[in-house]
């Protein structure tokens, strides 16, 4: 399909990187369910492919319309967000710096800590909601700032073109996790960033059935260099996953609409209910970073993050007494989910920076589905008590 540029969001979701396909007229991208590619003679090769790990047609299609959507040149699919991440941190060595934001995904947290630490890469934590600190924690070293926004779990609302530019000074590359917004509601690459990461995992992929991951670029050097890191560490995706995640960006614009107004209804809600102590919401002009939300992104998003009043104690009731809520970890289906961090998805953040961030006993956190709002804030109301 030939899209120009001028295209708004819901057309490329659509059409972009597919066009019907030549030899059938099928409207949808087949699934080239294919590991390998036969070539006429050795290296002469047909079209454009000769091994899947290399490069696939559905993932080709996937890759294009994820560019098209972040407002970047290229793009690369991997199989899981947090291989995707690996691939960022592949592009370091030993001796290397990166600034990490303080509050994101714990796996992101295992990660970077756990892994590539050990492998001589040198780490400090920021909250990048303080410029100065992170001006300061800078160093001629800094190769990689590693910002995720809003954060996981506490939803801090970090300024992209204020952190873009203390990393460019500081001559480091910096990567913007934007899985929380998806490209829908904000574009890194257009506030700065060199990177953006994307955990296909949950609003784009929207249905809980697959998990992917993807980065995007419009820098020519650093894509050549993740895409020889990806083709050497091969950690790409199924072909099928491929199709779902293409299947998925065509209703991301209609999914994101009803996950930001559902969201912004329970948050209202849960902010005027006498057994909750704080609701964080980008949205709320109670939130400390209402003013930079507003700013960077085109509306506020599906997670809430609630902290009770009580301890462990009122948020397991809470966890066991939700019937529509599914308490599970992920986010950005479209079926509601809650989980509490603490115990769940941040289970491998150590103690005392949990303590530090608040991700405390009585903090749970939702992903607001696209379910009608109505019977979510009362299956809510009714597992608070
Ligand atoms: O699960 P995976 O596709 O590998 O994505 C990792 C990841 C990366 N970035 C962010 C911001 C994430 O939230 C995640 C995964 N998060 C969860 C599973 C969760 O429940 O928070």
């Amino acid at each position: 399909m030939n899209i120009d540029n001028s295209a708004r969001f819901g057309t490329k979701a659509i059409h972009a990187g597919q066009s019907p396909d030549p030899s059938t007229g099928a409207i949808c991208t087949p699934i080239y369910q294919t590991s390998t590619f036969v070539q006429k003679s050795p290296g002469e090769i047909i079209g454009e492919y000769d091994y899947s790990r290399a490069a696939n047609p559905t993932r080709t299609a996937l890759e294009a319309n994820l560019a098209a959507l972040e407002g970047g040149k290229h793009g690369l699919i991997y199989s899981s967000g947090v291989a995707a991440t690996g691939a960022v941190l592949h592009l370091l060595k030993s001796g290397d710096h990166v600034v990490l934001c303080d509050d994101v995904y714990g796996g992101t947290n295992r990660l970077f800590h756990k892994v590539f630490q050990q492998l001589g890469i040198e780490i400090t934590l920021v909250d990048m909601t303080d410029h100065d600190a992170a001006k300061s924690a800078m160093r001629p070293n800094t190769k990689l700032v590693w910002i995720e926004t809003p954060t996981n779990p506490t939803l801090k609302v970090i300024d992209i073109a204020v952190m873009a530019e203390i990393g460019k000074r500081a001559g480091a590359m910096v990567c913007v996790d934007n899985t929380f917004c998806s490209p829908y509601l904000q574009n890194p690459l257009a506030l700065g960033a060199d990177i953006v990461c994307h955990s296909l995992t949950k609003y784009i992929g929207g249905h809980s059935d697959a998990i992917g991951g993807a980065l995007i670029t419009s820098d020519d050097e650093i894509h050549k260099k993740l895409k020889f890191v990806q083709l050497s560490e091969g950690a790409v995706p199924g072909i099928q996953e491929c199709f779902l995640f293409l299947r998925s960006t065509k209703t991301l614009h209609v999914r994101m609409d009803r996950h930001c107004e559902n969201a912004e209804k329970v948050a209202r809600h849960l902010e005027a209910h006498t057994k909750v102590e704080k609701v964080v919401y980008p949205g709320l002009t109670s939130h400390p970073q209402h003013a930079v939300a507003k700013k960077q992104m085109r509306g506020f998003g599906g997670m809430v993050t609630i902290y009770l009043k009580g301890g462990l104690g009122e948020s397991r009731k809470m966890l066991e007494t939700v019937k529509i809520f599914a308490l599970a970890e992920s986010l950005g289906g479209v079926e509601s989910l809650i989980e509490h961090p603490g115990i769940m998805t941040h289970a491998s953040v150590p103690a005392d920076q949990r303590k530090k961030l608040g991700i405390a006993d009585n903090l749970v956190r939702l992903s607001v589905g696209i379910e009608d709002v109505d019977d979510l804030i009362a299956d809510l109301d009714r597992a608070i008590g």
